[in-house]
């Protein structure tokens, strides 16, 4: 089949730079994803968007460039709830990757296994309105339910003024909650403004709740561009994501989000995105956790030192 991808949509960063920035040994790229290619996994019929092309095999080459050893590949809305591209990304990744699924009430418990076979650990619940329709509530509660058992968790994807509504919802939920992009702060209000707090509070009382300090490119007002003697892309960012790695540095996460779905304005190059770890995780200790102690622990225990 052939699709043409939704108009202005900005195609991933090709020949990406080599990072300033040396990746301890053995980090996790904890949010990336997979598209297609449409031609040989056909993007869903209720998708809001139709990305380009982003292969496994690219993707594979974009983590062995950067210097990352894993990938979690989280499912993208694009492709509804056939996880088939991510599964076959999993199985050609050798274990070097894990998933995270969308899923349907109807999911067999076979289906259930056989991702758990090819290494997916999680369900993504989507709030976000401009990439997904509403799912009752109810419905994700059965989900969660039922992959809890497996030892999977839940990652949720939401914006930040909506976390009121949401909040009962999200703190009864049975399973470890990884909440997808700092949960989507206004970057242009006060870090310790009500907004952020809320965040930061809904972190603070429940232990299972995890957070990827992910996507400057997509949150930040200010962009990539040193302005005024500044050196620091996404400045306006960096506040946000240190605040929760020093709070809460054994429950977060980074990913690239390559190939950054959506972005009209602005593509990031990936190797410049790596060199932002260190401002938002200050130190070598900080790092280690972000990017290697945390996701091995949530991806693979298994394999996971202490
Ligand atoms: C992201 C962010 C976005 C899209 C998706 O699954 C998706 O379509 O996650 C977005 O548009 O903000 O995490 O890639």
């Amino acid at each position: 089949m052939q699709f043409t991808k939704t108009p202005g949509w900005l195609d991933w960063y090709a020949g990406p730079s080599q990072p300033r920035f040396k990746l301890p040994a053995g980090a996790v790229d904890a949010h990336c994803h997979v598209f297609g290619p449409g031609a040989q996994y056909p993007f869903a019929a209720e998708r809001k968007y139709t990305p380009c092309d982003a292969s496994a095999a690219q993707l594979f080459a974009l983590r062995d460039h950067l210097g990352f050893a894993r990938n979690v590949i989280v499912q993208a809305t694009c492709h509804g709830a056939d996880n088939s591209a991510m599964v076959a990304a999993l199985k050609a990744s050798e274990g070097r990757a894990r998933g995270v699924a969308t899923v349907r009430r109807d999911v067999t418990d076979a289906a259930l296994q056989a991702m758990h076979a090819a290494g997916v650990r999680a369900v993504r619940f989507n709030f976000v309105k401009r990439l997904v329709d509403f799912t009752p509530k109810e419905e994700l509660l059965e989900i969660a339910a039922r992959i809890a058992p497996l030892g999977w968790h839940v990652v949720i994807y939401f914006e930040a003024v909506d976390l009121p509504e949401l909040w009962d919802f999200f703190t009864a939920l049975p399973t470890t909650v990884v909440v997808d992009h700092m949960g989507r702060p206004d970057v242009s209000q006060p870090v310790d403004g009500p907004e952020f707090e809320l965040f930061v509070k809904f972190m603070r009382q429940h232990p299972n709740v995890w957070s990827k300090v992910t996507c400057p490119e997509r949150l930040s007002v200010t962009g990539p561009k040193a302005l005024n003697g500044e050196t620091q892309a996404y400045r306006d960012v960096v506040p946000f994501a240190r605040r929760l790695v020093d709070n809460f540095p054994d429950r977060v996460l980074w990913g690239t989000d390559w190939p950054h779905p959506n972005l009209k304005d602005h593509m990031p190059d990936d190797g410049l995105l790596v060199d932002f770890i260190p401002a938002i995780a200050s130190t070598p200790a900080l790092q280690q956790q972000l990017l290697v102690d945390n996701p091995m622990r949530l991806y693979w225990p298994e394999l996971a030192i202490g």
